[in-house]
């Protein structure tokens, strides 16, 4: 596509990012240009140098990484507050082609926010429910929700270091306060104000948008489906989604499948109409509903470069300005549709929940009207299978049925040293390193070592192109213990939660394992890392901050928005590691952070006293049968195992 892009004259982040070269002092290199106020912008380039108001390197430092956490935590939880309010418009029924489709999962949350259920309506429920979910964002006292349930000796620390936060909103706003020009300029306090607004995210606005995300739209469960480009067919109207949210991209889902819609798309010669994803849009309707996906965040170039897309609509989050001049080359129609997101050069049809369905059938409508103006196409054959949809729940019960749901198994896996540890592989791309290619080293490597990866949001679409979110891969590339719980719970080494915001499934199922028992009491006793090797956006460092005040081990990759400070490092891991048990670090050589991460999950194995992992103890069981079966090609599986061939 890169080239295809040079012939046609087009440039791509990838080639902008050789012509950019990064700001060396600025906020993702070493994180020292201060421009909170106008009598700056200060640069500060070496230790001891000061800001015209005497600010420090430190402080400078530690402020820029404050408001990025701030930026991030409000832009995943300004997604949850939208879908508390689609969750209101739903119960009114005033919210068009919206219904609450998982009952379980609304019961459930109502019991966390204590809201009675006996003898009321599922209306009723969700109208209070939502209601109290609005207010956690502008509550101005007391604790988010969601804190209470977090393992109690997680609570102890937050209250005895003071970074319980109070609601949403409220946390934002302190950090922006607090780091104005003349305000905290110590750059511990400054971070403490970050780790509350942080877990104001994890424990408080993403939370809510996962589970309410759930009740309208149904919890993940796994589903086979595609990524890649190669998902765009050239016969076919394509419609792409991209950013964020599922609200209008549910609703697109279901104007696709309309019969009309399709008999429509035919009488403008097309085949039919199909749906794809980019970003985390993607990822919502791939784990719920299994819409294919044409890739991650530097994929959304590339895609519209097939020439095959009529028409990609957008919501919030990771859209490149970029999207309407690369799509100016071709007859591609780029379709703002948040209140809060126009781009200069894209059409805009702004959303609203209550007449969701009637706009998706226009948007769709306008995309099979462009089709015939569509010109040449070159669509890359590329696409894998994957199989997506791992909710906590899901997990909770693909461990034991119905009847014995636990977290039982995987915490004996670990505990017998099958599974060495586990790791949550997650975030972005970035083009200042090679697409997909550091997520993907460490994923093999990790399972080579036997550690169970979890992934979501750009990391998760980088494994699935590479064929890893299937179960084939526990063959290719797990460890022998890894692979026989994964053969035989029957699942792959690689399980995909989800969007952005669902890293907080990852909080549950940490609770959870910790609740279970045999792995301590607390989140930061369990032989678990967190990654973020190709990160970029403000989010990322959000989610990263929240999981290591969670007791976690973090580390991102590529570059390092606190290089040149010592201080702060010595504060986001050392300072943390005895405030949180958690810590959040930033190395750059992919061989590196493999090593940190396994030498994380060894010492909290030997601080269990578990038995030091060994990798030739297990994974004996049944292995000759397996070898002998994946020895055959895949189509002659099934025929070896059943009897019978798989249909196509
Ligand atoms: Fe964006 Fe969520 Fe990053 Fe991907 S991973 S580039 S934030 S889409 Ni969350
Ligand atoms: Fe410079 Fe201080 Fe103003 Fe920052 S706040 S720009 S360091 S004078």
């Amino acid at each position: 596509m890169l080239e295809r892009a040079e012939a046609l004259g087009i440039t791509t982040a990838f080639q902008r990012a050789e012509m950019m070269a990064a700001c060396p002092i600025g906020a993702g290199q070493s994180g020292t240009c201060c421009k909170n106020c106008y009598m700056g912008p200060c640069r500060i380039t070496k230790e001891g140098q000061v800001g015209v108001c005497g600010a420090t390197m430190q402080t400078i430092s530690a402020r820029n990484m404050a408001r990025a956490i701030a930026a991030g935590s409000a832009a995943h939880s300004d997604h949850g507050r939208d879908l508390a309010f689609t969750l209101l418009a739903t119960a009114e029924g005033k919210a068009q082609g919206y219904e609450i489709r998982d009952v379980a999962k609304l019961w459930n949350v109502a019991k966390k926010y204590g809201v009675q259920t006996q003898g009321r309506s599922k209306e009723d429920v969700a109208k209070e429910l939502a209601l109290k979910g609005i207010s956690m964002f502008g509550q101005q006292q007391g604790e988010t929700i969601y804190i209470q349930h977090a393992p109690e000796k997680r609570q102890k620390i937050w209250k005895q270091v003071g970074v319980v936060p109070r609601g949403v909103d409220r946390e934002v706003v302190d950090v922006l306060h607090r780091t104005h020009m003349g305000d905290d300029q110590d750059p511990e306090h400054i971070l403490l104000g970050a780790v509350r607004c942080a877990l104001a995210d994890g424990w408080g606005g993403s939370m809510l948008a996962s589970d309410f995300s759930d009740i309208l739209f149904g919890t993940p469960s796994p589903n086979v489906s595609q990524v890649n480009l190669g998902v765009l067919k050239s016969d076919e109207v394509n419609i792409l989604v991209h950013g964020h949210e599922p609200t209008l991209s549910e609703m697109i889902v279901a104007a696709c499948q309309d019969p009309a819609m399709q008999e429509y798309a035919r009488s403008k010669g097309a085949k039919g109409v199909n749906l794809a994803g980019i970003c985390c849009t993607s990822n919502e309707i791939l784990i719920r509903q299994g819409i294919p996906s044409a890739g991650n965040f530097l994929n959304q170039e590339l895609a519209l470069i097939t020439g095959a897309v009529d028409a990609m609509v957008v919501d919030v989050q990771c859209i490149m300005q970029a999207l309407p001049e690369v799509a100016s080359h071709f007859h591609t129609k780029i379709i703002t549709t948040s209140p809060k997101v126009k781009i200069t050069g894209a059409l805009h049809v702004e959303f609203d929940e209550h007449k969701a369905l009637d706009q998706a059938r226009e948007l769709v409508k306008m995309a099979i009207d462009n089709y015939p103006n569509r010109g040449e196409t070159m669509i890359p054959e590329q696409q894998s299978d994957l199989v997506p949809g791992f909710s906590h729940e899901y997990i909770n019960y693909m461990l034991g049925g119905t009847f014995r749901a636990s977290f039982r198994p995987l915490n004996d896996g670990i505990m017998s040293g099958r599974i060495r540890g586990v790791v949550a592989d997650v975030g972005c791309n970035n083009p200042r390193t090679t697409q997909d290619a550091t997520h993907n080293y460490l994923v093999r490597e990790l399972l080579k070592n036997d550690v169970l990866v979890v992934e979501t949001g750009c990391g998760a679409l980088a494994s699935a192109k590479m064929g890893y979110l299937l179960g084939d891969a526990a063959m290719e590339y797990a460890g022998p213990g890894l692979r026989e719980i994964c053969e035989a719970v029957g699942i792959p080494p690689v399980l995909h939660a989800g969007s952005c915001v669902d890293n907080t499934r990852i909080l549950t199922v940490l609770t959870q394992m910790a609740a279970e028992g045999g792995l301590g009491d607390d989140i930061s006793d369990i032989p678990a890392v967190g990654l973020a090797p190709e990160w970029m956006s403000e989010k990322a460092l959000a989610i990263g901050a929240y999981c290591a005040a969670s007791g976690a081990y973090v580390i991102f990759g590529t570059t390092s928005p606190i290089a040149s400070d010592d201080v702060v490092q010595k504060l986001m891991t050392e300072d943390w590691e005895a405030k949180y048990g958690g810590k959040m670090e930033f190395v750059m050589e992919p061989e590196e952070i493999l090593r940190k991460s396994l030498e994380h999950i060894d010492k909290k194995r030997a601080a269990l006293k578990l038995p030091a992992w060994e990798p030739t103890r297990h994974g004996k069981s049944g292995d000759w049968r397996m070898e002998e079966l994946f020895k055959l090609p895949v189509e002659a599986r099934a025929e070896a195992l059943y009897g019978t061939p798989i249909p196509a």
